[in-house]
């Protein structure tokens, strides 16, 4: 590995905590992907970055600051990334994803907010994630309370701009959001010194839409009852795919997506015929929240879709880059992102949809809706997704968990009961 403790240094990282959280990440990837057998060789990319998450990818976009560039850091798919590549800007997400954060969240906010809330703080105020340190700028949202009110802490600490997403689906609701985007577009501009330009804007469209139908590809693949890849790697390609940049992410993605078509083809499946199908739905799963799809997977399952934002929300609809206007195209913008089907909408009947629609398209034989802790947008939703489930006769297990370890056990014989009911 690199020697990267200069560069963490001079990012004002607290280097002794951080050594911490590096020690037991390596036996985290060990234990959940390398143990894997039979895995797709594009894969070997995605293992290079996790490997060095804190190393790689922060020092490229160190340098990409030194040419000028501006660092955005985000939390929700919701915020349109569009903007920021067309205005010659970089995202990289930022939620977290691990317990080691949660503690210095819960410094300042109470112990009942969602883990990932906490961890994100967390990673912030202690000083121990480089991507917390590298942005410019934070992007919030007001999807959920809990999100609004972290953003005000934050906002202490670091540049933050927020976005007002509206919580219906009103035609008046995508027209505010089209203004909410414009709005950003204005901000963006302050903070990268660039003029925002038809032709730019389009290009940036395209750039995203190419990630989108890659990341697509690979899911795609996920269909065929012959099993080319499992929920454990896809997932850790879907999340890398928030910090990568959007170019290298697609081209990758495509290579990726090219080994499992050939795979197909040729009969390679990860799993033996016959081993249960499953689609997990619920709150993201953030880096490096792997806990339920290492269970599933090692409970005689596998996870063949994700109806989350670390999953299928992160890439199905494009966007319609015809329009000749900025109005037009942000119009387009508005209309795409508006088709996510976050549980902070009301009424929110597309979530439902789509989990059906998705659980027949990947021939899932059931469904895992697990939700985050004190998530109380995704907890309440799991009635209505459950009973629409069980009309359609499709199996439902709904499950709630944090970033503790403490629950694993009862989790996994929750999963092995669920599986054995879908076996008999
Ligand atoms: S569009 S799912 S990324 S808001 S788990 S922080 S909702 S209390 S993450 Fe999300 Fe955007 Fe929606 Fe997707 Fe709050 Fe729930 Fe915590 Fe959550």
């Amino acid at each position: 590995m690199a020697d990267y403790v200069k560069m963490w240094k001079d990012l004002g990282m607290d280097l002794e905590s951080h050594d911490n959280l590096c020690q037991v990440l390596p036996t985290a990837v060990g234990d959940v992907f390398l143990t894997q057998e039979n895995r797709p060789k594009a894969m070997e990319f995605w293992d290079l970055v996790i490997s060095e998450v804190h190393g790689i990818r922060p020092a490229e976009l160190i340098e990409e600051q030194k040419k000028g560039r501006k660092v955005f850091g985000t939390f929700c798919v919701f915020v349109p990334d569009e903007i920021i590549v067309a205005l010659n800007g970089i995202v990289t997400g930022l939620c977290g994803g691990s317990q080691f954060w949660v503690p210095g969240g819960e410094a300042v906010l109470p112990k009942n907010t969602c883990p990932l809330i906490k961890a994100s703080v967390g990673a912030r105020l202690g000083r121990t994630c480089p991507f917390f340190r590298i942005a410019d700028v934070y992007v919030g949202e007001t999807t959920c309370d809990g999100k609004k009110k972290a953003y005000e802490i934050l906002g202490e600490d670091v540049p933050m701009i927020i976005m007002d997403v509206p919580q219906m689906k009103r035609q008046k609701d995508i027209e505010k959001w089209k203004d909410e985007i414009a709005d950003f577009a204005k901000k963006a501009e302050e903070i990268t010194g660039n003029t925002l330009s038809v032709e730019k804007l389009k290009e940036a469209i395209n750039i995203i839409n190419e990630k989108r139908k890659a990341m697509k590809r690979v899911y795609d693949a996920r269909k065929s009852l012959t099993l080319p890849i499992s929920g454990r790697d896809t997932l850790l390609m879907t999340q890398i795919s928030f910090f990568d940049d959007p170019v290298r992410c697609a081209e990758m993605c495509n290579k990726l997506a090219d080994e499992l078509e050939e795979r197909i083809k040729n009969g390679v499946s990860v799993v033996k015929e016959g081993t249960k199908r499953i689609l997990v739905t619920g709150t993201p799963l953030a880096v490096p929240n792997w806990k339920l799809h290492n269970i599933i997977e090692t409970s005689g399952a596998a996870v063949v879709c994700e109806e989350m934002c670390t999953g299928t929300r992160y890439f199905e609809n494009l966007v319609d880059g015809s329009a000749d206007t900025l109005d037009g195209l942000f119009m387009a913008l508005s209309e795409r992102y508006m088709k996510n089907n976050c549980a902070c909408f009301t009424p929110n009947p597309g979530r439902i949809e789509d989990i059906i629609r998705l659980a027949r398209e990947y021939k899932a034989d059931g469904v895992i809706d697990c939700s985050l802790k004190f998530c109380g947008l995704y907890d309440i939703e799991k009635k209505n997704v459950s009973e629409a489930l069980k009309k359609e006769g499709i199996p439902v297990l709904s499950l709630e968990t944090d970033y503790e370890d403490s629950d694993s056990g009862q989790l996994r014989t929750r999963i092995e009961a669920f599986v054995e009911m879908l076996n008999s």
